[in-house]
């Protein structure tokens, strides 16, 4: 505490004000009980690094992005979560969720591509501002669908923010896709580990900054795998994935998880590994290869232990601080720390 200080309460209490603590997280469900066409709400407000959960419920959905000029169709390069069909008799769930990481105050449109259900008014819009009620009249006034229409290019490397589902839990065999953002704020993966099993993929979903998602060994946590293997595995590797600070739409990386080893991985570009941006699935926690153990042996390897203290001189004024747009958010966060200290 003594190091705050010099620090004036007044500027704290602006630093304070000017930084999402917590980003907030927004739940939204799609469709429901009674077959109802609807997301509710069909608004939020959100700030740069709040998260919108979309839950879907019974029918047979979708969250697509559009344009306010054409409510009823796909934006180029939107995103889309596909088809979710849920069951009349799935009432407790559990259902399918979808998550979109909001970057900016702009408007995000979204429709419901099942035939008909956009021009019923299924529409649903993030910091539409007073817009909303234009929007989905547009989305209601017109009769020429293209709802039916597929998409160009679902699998395009741009569309995904709210492709399937990081906790899909579908009543069938199919299997899940856990889906993890990486960057866009902290220098981390997030989740950071997680179980999978063997068929599940796991998804990578790339956000501001210029990040990787590279395999390596639980030795060498910040080394490709290819450079330290001694049975001479390859290894996965994203390559870097640029992403600029407006950008709304993120690239994705999908990894095919074969079976219940641990698989380990990093970012590398310069640094970020040293700080802790490592990532594992199937770590065994109770073993001394948890994945805490991992992330030490990251720092311990290749970090430094410089303090970054410099960084923040120019840095902290009332709204200069965008969450993905800096790297001065984990400087600031480790500030709020010292300060609940
Ligand atoms: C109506 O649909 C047509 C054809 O799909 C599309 O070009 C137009 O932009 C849509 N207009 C609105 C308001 O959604
Ligand atoms: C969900 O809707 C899509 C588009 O109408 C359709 O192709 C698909 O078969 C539907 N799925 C189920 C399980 O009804
Ligand atoms: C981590 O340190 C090792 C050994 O110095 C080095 O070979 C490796 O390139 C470093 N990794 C990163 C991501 O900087
Ligand atoms: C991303 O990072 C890599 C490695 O540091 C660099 O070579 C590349 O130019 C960067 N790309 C952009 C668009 O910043
Ligand atoms: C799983 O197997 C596929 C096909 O052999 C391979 O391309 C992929 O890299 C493997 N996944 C991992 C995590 O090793
Ligand atoms: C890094 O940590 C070591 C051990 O705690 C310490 O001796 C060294 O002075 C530190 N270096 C810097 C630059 O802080
Ligand atoms: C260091 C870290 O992030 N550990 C997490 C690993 O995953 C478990 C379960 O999700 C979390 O509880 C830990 O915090």
């Amino acid at each position: 505490m003594m190091s705050f200080k010099s620090l004036s309460l007044c500027a704290l209490l602006g630093l304070l004000a000017a930084l999402p603590v917590k980003s907030a997280v927004f739940q939204v469900t799609v469709g429901g009980p009674g077959g109802i066409i609807q997301y509710n709400p069909s608004t939020v407000t959100a700030q740069p690094g709040d998260t919108v959960t979309f839950t879907f419920m019974q029918k047979n959905h979708t969250v697509t992005q559009s344009t306010f000029n054409s409510p009823c169709s796909p934006a180029p390069g939107g995103f889309d979560s596909g088809f979710v069909p849920v069951p009349d008799i799935n009432t407790n769930g559990p259902f399918q969720e979808a998550q979109f990481q909001v970057v900016d105050q702009n408007p995000v449109w979204i429709y419901c591509r099942q035939v008909g259900h956009c021009q019923r008014g299924m529409v649903f819009a993030i910091n539409p501002g007073n817009q909303f009620p234009a929007f989905q009249a547009a989305a209601m006034g017109n009769t020429t669908t293209s709802s039916t229409v597929p998409i160009a290019s679902p699998t395009s490397p741009a569309v995904s923010s709210a492709a399937p589902p990081a906790t899909s839990t579908a009543p069938s065999t199919t299997s899940n896709d856990h889906r993890i953002i990486v960057g866009g704020g902290p220098l981390a993966f997030q989740p950071s580990n997680i179980t999978a099993q063997p068929g599940d993929t796991i998804t990578f979903e790339f956000h501001q900054k210029n990040h990787t998602v590279t395999q390596s060994s639980f030795a060498a946590p910040c080394q490709e795998l290819a450079s330290t293997s001694a049975s001479g595995q390859v290894g996965f590797d994203s390559g870097f994935m640029p992403v600029a600070a407006t950008d709304t739409t993120f690239p994705t990386f999908t990894i095919q998880v074969n079976d219940t080893s641990p698989i380990w991985a990093y970012c590398r570009q310069t640094a970020h590994c040293g700080q802790g941006m490592v990532f594992a699935a199937n770590a065994n926690e109770a073993s001394p290869k948890s994945f805490e153990a991992f992330e030490a042996l990251a720092k311990q390897l290749n970090g430094t232990n410089s303090t970054s203290t410099s960084a923040t001189g120019s840095n902290n004024g009332a709204g200069a601080v965008r969450f993905g747009g800096t790297g001065i958010a984990p400087v600031f966060a480790a500030l709020l720390l010292g300060l609940a200290l």
